[in-house]
């Protein structure tokens, strides 16, 4: 029968962040940025993990085999005023985090997932450097009290999609009555670099075994017309203005910038891995009506095979691209695929994403290049923040009125891939017949 198969102690999991989970957060600003009606719906009760519920999707985590789990640490309910430190907020994720051992589950730590606590907003957020501080102040309160249990730690998740969905495009919150714009989402990122630099050295200091990384939202991007010079043009300011900001400061200390360099020397090479967030591929061309994003369009070819709400183009390959990119960036580096996955309701679309994609991380694996786990966007639905409840990311349906779980078929096909450690041709032609021909005879 043939298969794919992966190495030994293959990391595979699922990611969820606390604001899209737990419930009832109500001091941070994207609980504000809900109640001024900036979202299609509101958190609420969310998964109501902070009510317990955790329990029971840990369980069915474990239940179908998979053996990590991560998930993010809400600084608003560690740290609820700037004078306070929250005991009983600790111990309850130190509860979490050890009811994931026990289920054979390594739990991964995300210390900021784009929630930032009320008072921090009302000082001015990332955009004032004070936040480093506060912010190295926060991560050594957490790594004390976890590091019994976990051992990799994610400093902060996408921050270019934190940095330029708030201050450019408007659509999360920025600190309170700040300015907007290009320079501000780039001081900002300056910050979140500061940020994960002062992160990075306090977790070593505390936890010298600890393995530390960040969650990098990468996308690769195409120019949409090969002949047409501007195309190309908008394509490298994109990709750069998006992608490039922390990757070329770990790499050289300095942070590429499209509205100017930035020197961030203390970042340089701080990385013990890097996480991995792929969705898909961006097709760019030049729009002369588009001056908020520099004249650049991104869009997915009409013919795309997409996602229910076409947030997404299914583009596997897209996934190989970017593993390819960072091995080569930096060599020998270990990759973990921190986040992928598809808004998909009905499951239609998700059992061929998940094999596609797990088929491209094979192929790179077999270039020996360092991928060490996956984790699939998400274990149950969500909030998906601006968008709401209007897409459903999760292996489990959930019902935010009853609170009822509903197994996907996906949940299936994933708990077979991770059981066997790998993917048969039975799984595919049993979950996703349509692309069995494009997994087995590529
Ligand atoms: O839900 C988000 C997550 O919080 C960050 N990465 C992308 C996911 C899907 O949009």
């Amino acid at each position: 029968m043939p298969a794919y198969h992966f190495p030994k102690g293959f990391l595979w999991g699922t990611a969820t962040a606390s604001h899209q989970v737990e419930g009832n957060n109500t001091n941070n600003n994207w609980h504000r940025w809900e109640q001024e009606g900036h979202t299609l719906h509101k958190a609420g009760l969310a998964a109501d993990w902070w009510g317990g519920r955790w329990r029971e999707d840990m369980d069915r985590a474990a239940e179908t085999h998979q053996n990590t789990h991560r998930f993010s640490i809400e600084w608003s309910r560690i740290q609820p005023t700037p004078d306070r430190w929250d005991e009983d907020a600790l111990d309850r994720y130190r509860v979490m985090a050890r009811g994931m051992t026990e289920r054979g589950l390594m739990p991964m730590v995300t210390l900021h997932h784009f929630t930032d606590p009320l008072w921090l907003y009302e000082k001015c957020g990332w955009d004032d450097v004070s936040v480093v501080g506060l912010f190295e102040k926060y991560v050594r309160k957490v790594v004390e009290a976890l590091r019994e249990y976990v051992t990799y730690w994610i400093t902060i998740n996408e921050p270019n999609i934190y940095a330029l969905s708030g201050y450019v495009a408007g659509d999360f919150p920025t600190c309170a009555g700040g300015d907007r714009g290009l320079n501000v989402a780039m001081r900002v990122m300056a910050n979140m670099l500061r940020g994960h630099a002062a992160a990075y050295k306090a977790i070593h200091e505390i936890q010298p075994e600890a393995r530390v990384g960040y969650a990098l939202h990468y996308r690769p991007m195409v120019a949409a017309r090969p002949w047409f010079p501007l195309d190309a043009i908008m394509r490298n300011i994109q990709y750069n203005g998006i992608n490039m900001a922390f990757p070329s400061a770990i790499s050289t200390g300095v942070m590429k910038s499209p509205v100017g360099n930035v020197s961030i020397p203390e970042a340089k090479g701080l990385q013990d891995y890097l996480g991995l967030n792929y969705y898909s591929v961006d097709t760019v061309k030049f729009d002369l009506s588009n001056a908020k994003e520099l004249f650049g369009k991104r869009y997915y070819p009409e013919n795309s095979d997409f996602s229910t709400t076409k947030f997404i183009a299914n583009i596997p390959e897209g996934l190989f691209d970017s593993i390819k990119w960072i091995n080569k960036t930096y060599p020998g580096t270990p990759i973990l695929i921190t986040e992928n996955g598809v808004e998909d309701d009905q499951d239609a679309m998700r059992p061929r994403y998940l094999a596609q994609h797990l088929h491209q991380v094979w192929r790179a694996v077999n270039f020996n290049w360092p991928v060490k786990g996956y984790y699939h966007w998400s274990l149950v639905d969500n909030f998906e923040w601006e968008r709401g409840w209007s897409q459903r990311f999760g292996l489990w349906g959930l019902d935010i009125d009853t609170q009822a779980r509903t197994r996907r078929k996906s949940v299936d096909l994933y708990s077979d891939i991770c059981e066997e450690n790998g993917i048969s041709d039975e799984m595919v032609k049993k979950y996703c017949p349509e692309v069995y021909e494009k997994i087995f005879h590529p």
